[in-house]
Parts: C-alpha cells; structure tokens; sequence
C-alpha cells in the first residue's frame, strides 16, 4: 500500500484512489473501475470538492423519494461498495432498503459473491444479486440480471455510480431511478428522476441524514415531494458548474 501522508494537499482523495487500486487487485472493482472514478475526479474538480446548495436540495428530494417508496432497493457496483461499505448498511437501514449486488464487468458468481461478503462482514444481512435470475426487459448487458426479490420488484432504485445503459431500461419498467453521478452530462444522470450531482462519499451521509430528519416530518417530506423539479435541479448543476469555472477564469487575471 501506498504511505499517505497527512500533510498531503489531496490526502483525503489519494486515500479513495488507493481504496478503488487495492480493491482492483482483489477483483471488487471492476478493471474500468479506476477510470470511472477518474472521470468522477475530474467532475467534483469543478464542483469544488463540496455538496454545492442546489445538490443538498436533491438530497432531500432523494430522501423523499425513498421513504414514500414502497419497496426501495439501493443498486451496489464495485466501486460504490469499496468506497462507502458501512454507509451502503446504515443507509440500507434507515430507509429501509434492500442492498442487491448488480455489476456490469465481468460478471461472475465469484466477484458477485466478493462484493456480497464485503457488505456481510459489515454486518449486512438479506443481500441480494448474487447468482439472480430475473432480468431487465430489452437490456442486454450483466446489468439486465435482477434479483426477483428486489430490484425486479422494486419501485424505486437507488443507483450510485451506475454507467449508463440501464436507467432507461429501468425506468421504462415502471421504477424510479435515484442516481448519483458527478457527471451531470452522462445518460444516467439525464435519463434518472433524479441525479444527485455529488461525490457518494459526501452524499451517503447527506442522504443519511436527510432520510432520519423526514422521517419524523411529513409534511416537509410531502412538500419536497410536490415540488421536487428534476428539469430545473438538472439547469442549476449545470448553472453552478458554469458560474464556477467563469469565476475561476477570472481569478487567473488578477
Ligand atoms: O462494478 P461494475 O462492474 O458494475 O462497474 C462499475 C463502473 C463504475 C466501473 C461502471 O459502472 C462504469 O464504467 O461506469 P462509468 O461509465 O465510468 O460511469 C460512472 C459514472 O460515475 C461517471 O459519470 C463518473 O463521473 C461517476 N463517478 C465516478 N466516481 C464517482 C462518481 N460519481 C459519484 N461519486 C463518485 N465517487
């Protein structure tokens, strides 16, 4: 392992790569696993490497979403599980949801069950996709292998970090789609009900926390419900990156 040292400007960051590079090695995370985080890097650069105001908002939204569901499940690929395992059980918890297991690389019972057990030694139980047997209508990808007792019968699916080709699918079955994505611009996040715009190391806790709070506050759980908006929540993610990169030009002539 690399020695990180905590005077390191971007310690907190190195410490993530490693954590995706370690678990590369041990078949948690899939070979493209390090560059999607890459991609997802060079996003947050632009955000700032902070939950910007107009993403706490859709946090609350997605809070909402997922306590008026009916049977909620949260989607884990490699890099999301490496990167938050205790955050995917405490959240999985005070929803409650389900946790399913759903890679897109090299999909074998072997990684699935690599995945699975890195959330049961944090205690998880009732883990599901390993070894499943439903699929996703017109997908054709690892993606499209759901678990008849939960993503299959869900009606809300919470997908961090996903790659694009099964939110449609999703959603054209009639399911909600909760992404996480750093990148506004990808499929997942257009073609989602809701695009959390945010690193899911932040925004794990966020969610978290906003879920504990609604739950005791219905009736501010139902006003964001009613007036969530995911159109204007995409324009001002896209207005944000914007107005910061325009400020940041303009500091480079003072
Ligand atoms: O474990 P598997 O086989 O299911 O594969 C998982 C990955 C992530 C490798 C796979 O889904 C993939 O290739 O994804 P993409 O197409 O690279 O898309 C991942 C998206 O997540 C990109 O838009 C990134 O910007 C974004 N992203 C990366 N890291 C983070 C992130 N978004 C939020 N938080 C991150 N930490």
């Amino acid at each position: 392992m690399t020695h990180i040292p905590e005077s390191h400007p971007r310690a907190e960051s190195l410490k993530f790569r490693e954590i995706i590079e370690r678990n590369r090695e041990l078949g948690l995370v899939a070979a493209a696993g390090p560059i999607a985080h890459g991609r997802g890097e060079a996003f947050d650069y632009i955000l700032g490497e902070e939950t910007v105001p107009c993403v706490k908002a859709d946090i609350y939204a997605a809070a909402a979403m997922l306590l008026n569901a009916r049977y909620p499940v949260i989607s884990v690929n490699g890099n999301t599980a490496v990167l938050v395992p205790e955050l995917l059980l405490s959240l999985s918890e005070v929803i409650p949801a389900k946790l399913e297991v759903n890679v897109f690389y090299g999909r074998t019972l072997d990684r699935e069950k690599k995945i699975a057990d890195l959330l049961i030694s944090k205690g998880a139980t009732g883990i599901l996709g390993v070894n499943p047997e439903e699929k996703v209508p017109h997908l054709h990808s690892s993606r499209a292998k759901v678990d008849k007792n939960g993503i299959a019968v869900a009606d809300v699916v919470l997908v961090p970090l996903e790659d694009g080709d099964r939110t449609q699918a999703l959603i054209a079955w009639g399911k909600k789609v909760i992404s996480i994505d750093l990148n506004p611009l990808s499929r997942t996040a257009t073609d989602a009900t809701l695009n959390i715009c945010d690193n899911i190391t932040r925004a794990f806790p966020l969610l978290e926390k906003a879920v504990i709070e609604l739950t005791n506050d219905s009736s501010k759980k139902q006003h964001i419900m009613e007036s969530f908006d995911s159109r204007e929540s995409r324009y001002k993610i896209l207005e944000h990156m914007e107005n910061r990169v325009r400020a940041l030009k303009e500091t480079v002539r003072l």
